[in-house]
């Protein structure tokens, strides 16, 4: 007899942040995890899992993988959108740990085998001014990171996305009753953050890959001016440019500069990034496990660019939990044009709450082999208790305007 989906479990937890992931237990005892973590619309998620897809699982044979996927998808009528998505991908990823478990396999082994001996990554370096952002830049560096993200304050704004003015973690979520409000000054960004970077290539030299995050804030042809004074720094890329749901803007911003461009850590499907991959528009395509429809979808996606010479660079800040933080690196492992993989890090308090097999070594992450996804959960670190609401900030314009965050 074939094993059955015997118990669904949805944590709301907070480590000292807050997540959600799905714990599916089978008839035989074979647990699996996902991560279906929504940042800020916490309990709309848990609440789709709970109410509307648990129930649904009871019964249903845990190695029909892509059966399960397509029923939730095309089942449901009403498609796409992050809360139903991050539903399925949980969902996905927590029985792919399920077959991972029952073959004995790690999960990258499933998926083809390894291509690579590591998987690329690269962390964040922020300061309000270019001197406090050198002493993170190195200190990355020393830690062994070939690739940093550089993100700096604006003279005269008072709160930044990606930077903490003290040069403390930086978490862009507020455990507050409403967003914050920032004010958002695209002219005095486009002044200062080209000198910024061009002054952290100068220190670090050549051979360092240096990011930055635009956060979906300026208008196609202030992007394209960023790209164009960003050439002669040699970018690893410039990532979110313009609002992400407008692939033609990222056709003027390519017609105008060879500065390559990353996009689409808000996107759920393949259909959110088909014009932009199929008309070469971007260079790497961003989209993370959990918030695009899991392992099954994502590998979807990635063959996609694959086809068109777009490479795999998923979105890894603290809001995607250590579960899809493992699903991600185990694609690393096993995806030819999966080219770098984002690890903002966590509090300890997460680790310990996740206790994982990935990990980090000499400036690259590692799967591990454990069988499946090789996260398990300190049961006493995901009391429900714990969980309060937290949102992300909105941003206005001097003007008071609401433009994007
Ligand atoms: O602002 O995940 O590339 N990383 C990012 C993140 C996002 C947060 C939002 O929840 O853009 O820091
Ligand atoms: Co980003």
């Amino acid at each position: 007899m074939p094993d059955v989906i015997d118990r669904v479990e949805v944590l709301v937890s907070s480590p000292s942040r807050n997540y959600v992931t799905l714990r599916l237990t089978t008839r035989d005892g074979v647990v699996g995890l996902g991560d279906a973590t929504v940042n800020g619309r916490e309990l709309a998620v848990a609440s789709y899992l709970r109410d509307h897809v648990g129930p649904l699982l009871i019964g249903r044979d845990p190695g029909r993988i892509e059966d399960t996927w397509q029923y939730l998808y095309r089942g449901v009528y009403w498609r796409r959108g992050p809360i139903g998505m991050a539903a399925i991908g949980a969902v996905d990823v927590a029985l792919w740990d399920i077959l991972g478990k029952r073959t004995g396999q790690p999960l990258y082994a499933l998926l083809g085998g390894r291509v690579r001996d590591r998987v690329a990554t690269y962390r964040h370096a922020f300061g309000w001014d270019l001197p406090a952002l050198l002493e993170q830049v190195d200190a990355h560096r020393e830690a062994g990171f070939e690739n940093i993200r550089v993100q700096a304050g604006v003279p005269g704004l008072d709160v930044v996305y990606g930077v903490s003015r003290d040069n403390q973690v930086y978490e862009p979520a507020g455990r507050v009753a409403a967003p914050a409000e920032e004010i958002w000054d695209a002219e005095a960004y486009l002044r200062s953050i080209p000198g910024v970077i061009a002054g952290v290539r100068a220190h670090v030299g050549d051979g360092v890959g240096l990011l930055h995050d635009v956060h979906h804030r300026l208008t196609p042809i202030q992007a394209a001016g960023l790209g164009k004074a960003l050439e002669p720094v040699g970018m690893f890329w410039l990532e979110d440019v313009t609002p992400a749901e407008d692939p033609d803007a990222l056709r003027l911003v390519r017609q105008h500069t060879t500065t390559p461009l990353a996009i689409g850590e808000v996107f759920n499907t393949v259909w959110d990034c088909q014009q932009l991959i199929e008309n070469r528009l971007i260079d790497y395509i961003r989209v993370a496990v959990v918030h695009a429809g899991g392992i099954s979808h994502l590998r979807k996606i990635f063959a996609l660019a694959e086809v068109h010479g777009v490479q795999a660079a998923p979105h890894g800040p603290s809001d995607v939990s250590p579960v899809s933080l493992a699903a991600s690196i185990h694609l690393g492992m096993a995806t030819h044009n999966f080219a770098i993989q984002e690890y903002m890090g966590y509090p300890d308090l997460v680790h310990e709450a996740f206790p994982h097999g990935w990990h980090v070594s000499g400036g690259h992450l590692q799967s591990g082999d454990e069988p499946g996804l090789g996260v398990t959960l300190t049961e006493d670190l995901h009391r429900s208790d714990d969980y309060q609401p937290a949102y992300l900030p909105v941003a206005r314009r001097r003007d008071g305007t609401l433009t994007d965050w």
